[in-house]
């Protein structure tokens, strides 16, 4: 069983074995959590991103998977990068959401990673409601099979953390 707890937070403050990355397909960088890796975890995220486009990943990450890194100087071994859907509004396909985390969690297991922390993957810039996107994401973590222990979810603000917990009884 997977516990799932929540906390309000800047998700790179958080200690794991493996922080997620709300990343784009390019790999090299963005705003929001992306930016916020990149900037406090270091110049060696980059560069080991920029390797896996030079290598398996040149065509970039496809929406819905996953692909991990160094952590560099966060607290954590990992950095698993994954791009979630932008919504396109009512009617939006959430398969590609559940996605994000489903492949997460395989990459943290091929890892042996036990404590995994996400963020709101697909809220911010890519515009996903956050209601939606707070169910599909705690669905799919509790509905998993995985090693991990422990799923984090580390929620900006009030409002996301509040979705959240709507969902984690
Ligand atoms: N810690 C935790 N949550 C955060 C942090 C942080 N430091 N910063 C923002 N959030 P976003 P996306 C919340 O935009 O929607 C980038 O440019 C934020 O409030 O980071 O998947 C990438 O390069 C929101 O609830 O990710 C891509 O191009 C949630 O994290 C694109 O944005 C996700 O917001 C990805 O967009």
């Amino acid at each position: 069983m997977t516990t799932i707890t929540l906390v309000q937070g800047d998700i790179t403050r958080q200690s794991a074995d493996a922080v997620v990355n709300a990343a784009n397909s390019s790999l090299l960088g963005g705003g929001g959590v992306d930016g916020a890796i990149h900037r406090r975890g270091g110049p060696a995220i980059l560069a080991e991103c920029r390797r896996l486009r030079a290598s398996r990943y040149g065509k970039g990450l496809a929406t819905g998977r996953a692909v991990a890194t160094t952590a560099g100087e966060l607290d954590a071994r990992w950095v698993i990068h994954t791009v979630g859907p932008v919504w396109q509004g009512p009617g939006s396909d959430p398969s590609l959401l559940a996605s994000c985390y489903r492949e997460s969690l395989r990459v943290a297991d091929e890892l042996g990673a036990r404590t995994v922390a996400f963020p709101a993957i697909s809220t911010g810039v890519f515009r996903w409601p956050m209601e939606e996107a707070a169910r599909i994401a705690v669905e799919t973590v509790r509905d998993a099979e995985t090693a991990v222990e422990e799923v984090t979810f580390v929620l900006f603000d009030e409002r996301a953390y509040e979705a959240f917990a709507e969902h984690v009884g």
